[in-house]
């Protein structure tokens, strides 16, 4: 049965008939722990739809149940608020007849999912206030419990109202992590108050003439608590010994004696000047980072160290940096993240290492023309950096560790939309979004992919932590160009993370995707109208 939902759900089997849903219906709760949920899904249907279910009538019951929940199998991976998959466990039924609905699961988060996929149905049926809804009973739940999106605050900052915005893109696709990019070379993001400097100074910049900014302790907590109640775990990155510049405009005792960096030529650079490991002053300022940075995101059982692109650093510096970093982590009761180059240090089963270099797609680039993009120091760099990725999975799980699956080619949301849109106003933009050295990739490209098999290394699910989705924001400049490159890449995300089926069959995902815009033109969402798709 094709519903137009996304990501696809498990199992639907059909029933015969038709469930009117409008203002006749209302939501009941059989357990008070799911007051919220329905609170959330009765505003959601309103915005989305159009529909005002009455406060007063039933016909949508929610309950605390586990009927045929256990005909599907838990999900694989790793949670990034540290729950066991058993313990918070995501399945779900919905069964909608003539007469009502009925969402279930065993947990809260569980009626939640469902009700999200009731959300989908009611919204992509709707009409003049009312939905006329198939009938079926669904029981569905995800392939992968960390389903993410990885989202750069540093190159341009994005304000609270627009993360929020991007925590609803989440929620409505059942994704369940963001992970925050809170620090690099040109921003500082987060108040850390023991170290006024890093926001007082490394909070001004942002790429080029963007303003700055950072989130106040408030900010952060009210974001938190935002997520949370969509069921969103946020995670924070503080991306260190490289991509420091910041801190080193706020604490120049930090820096290296010279610091070194490459032209880009286009008003950007390459740094390779790195937080040294051997120098007692970084790490009490990586200890005072965390004390600040940790109580912040209470949810989060994890702390992002990032690690990547250290490329002015010998491999020893960067492995000693790495494994003092992840001690102190540890110490305080979390457990590490890092970008892939962090196996190549000394790792614990417990870690997660975030995979998101394609060696395969960077060597089969054209050479001549990247050596005549990059500047001629950088060559010689990059290709080091290419011959080492290729060994930082395999050594992650020789480790025992979990990969987290961002790979450039199909989760890099910063690449060109490779076709035309159907809006002619959205081409100049289409030309500009997006990193020019990535190949353009379609829609399509980012269904037509595996997880497990387009991960060097993997064999099964249980090696991966789950997919995680990134947008870095170079070519990113305000919130509608954010939601023009998150939408509808960050649907085919979910699809892959969530959805069983590990293969996606286009023509059914491009319907569903097409009844998609029905809600982001009620949510006033900005989206990438590919002419790959019929919008709704
Ligand atoms: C690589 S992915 C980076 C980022 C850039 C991104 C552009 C990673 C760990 N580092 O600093 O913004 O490429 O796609």
């Amino acid at each position: 049965m094709n519903l137009p939902v996304i990501p696809a759900p498990a199992t639907a089997t059909a029933h015969d008939g038709t469930l009117i849903v409008g203002a006749a219906l209302g939501v009941v709760v059989q357990s008070a722990d799911l007051a919220e949920v329905a609170a959330r899904f009765v505003e959601d249907i309103q915005v989305d739809a159009g529909i005002a279910l009455s406060p007063e009538s039933a016909g949508i019951t929610l309950l605390i149940d586990g009927d045929g929940i256990d005909d599907i199998a838990p999900a694989a991976g790793l949670r990034a608020d540290g729950q066991a998959i058993t313990d918070a466990d995501e399945r779900y039924g919905l069964e909608i007849t003539g007469e009502g609905v009925r969402v279930w699961g065993r947990t809260a988060e569980a009626v939640h999912r469902g009700l999200t996929t009731l959300r989908q149905l009611i919204t992509t049926h709707a009409q003049d206030g009312t939905a006329a809804l198939p009938t079926t009973r669904i029981v569905d739940g995800p392939r992968f419990a960390w389903r993410g999106l990885s989202l750069d605050v540093v190159r341009t900052f994005h304000a609270p109202d627009v993360v929020r915005r991007v925590i609803d893109m989440c929620s409505l696709y059942k994704l369940n992590v963001l992970h925050l990019h809170l620090t690099d070379d040109q921003g500082w993001r987060i108040e850390v108050p023991s170290r006024p400097a890093l926001t007082e100074v490394g909070a001004t910049g942002a790429v080029g003439d963007r303003p700055g900014g950072f989130y106040s302790q408030s900010e952060v907590a009210a974001l938190v608590a935002y997520a949370a109640e969509r069921f969103v775990t946020v995670v924070p990155e503080i991306d260190m010994p490289g991509h420091t510049s910041a801190v080193f405009s706020a604490y120049p005792e930090l820096a290296p004696a010279e610091i070194r960096s490459i032209d880009l030529g286009n008003g950007s650079s390459i740094q390779l000047s790195t937080l040294d490991p051997d120098r007692d002053e970084t790490w009490a300022f990586v200890e005072d980072v965390l004390d600040a940075v940790i109580p912040q995101f209470p949810q989060s059982a994890y702390v992002h160290i990032g690690a990547d692109e250290t490329w002015g650093m010998s491999d020893e510096a960067h492995a000693s940096f790495v494994e003092q970093a992840a001690a102190l982590v540890r110490a305080r009761g979390k457990r590490v993240v890092g970008w892939q180059e962090v196996a190549r240090a000394a790792i614990s089963s417990d870690d997660v290492v975030q995979y998101w270099m394609d060696v395969a797609e960077a060597e089969s680039a054209d050479s001549d023309k990247a050596a005549s993009m990059l500047p001629p120091d950088l060559l010689p760099i990059l290709v080091e950096g290419l011959r080492k990725a290729k060994h930082d999975a395999p050594k992650a799980l020789a480790q025992g560790a979990r990969l987290l699956v961002s790979p450039t080619t199909w989760l890099y949301f910063d690449r060109p939309h490779a076709d035309a849109s159907s809006d002619p106003g959205q081409e100049e933009a289409r030309k500009r979004v997006g990193l020019p050295f990535y190949p353009a990739a379609s829609i399509r490209d980012g269904v037509e992919w595996d997880p497990v098999e387009n991960t060097p290394g993997v064999q099964t699910e249980d090696q991966l932590a789950g997919v995680e989705a990134a947008v870095w924001c170079e070519t990113i400049a305000t919130s509608d160009e954010l939601e023009f490159t998150l939408l509808p890449r960050l649907a085919g995300a979910a699809e892959k993370a969530w959805t069983r089926q590990t293969s996606t069959d286009w023509s059914d995902y491009a319907t569903r995707l097409g009844r998609q815009s029905l809600t982001w033109k009620h949510r006033g969402w900005t989206w990438f109208q590919s002419v790959e798709i019929n919008w709704a």
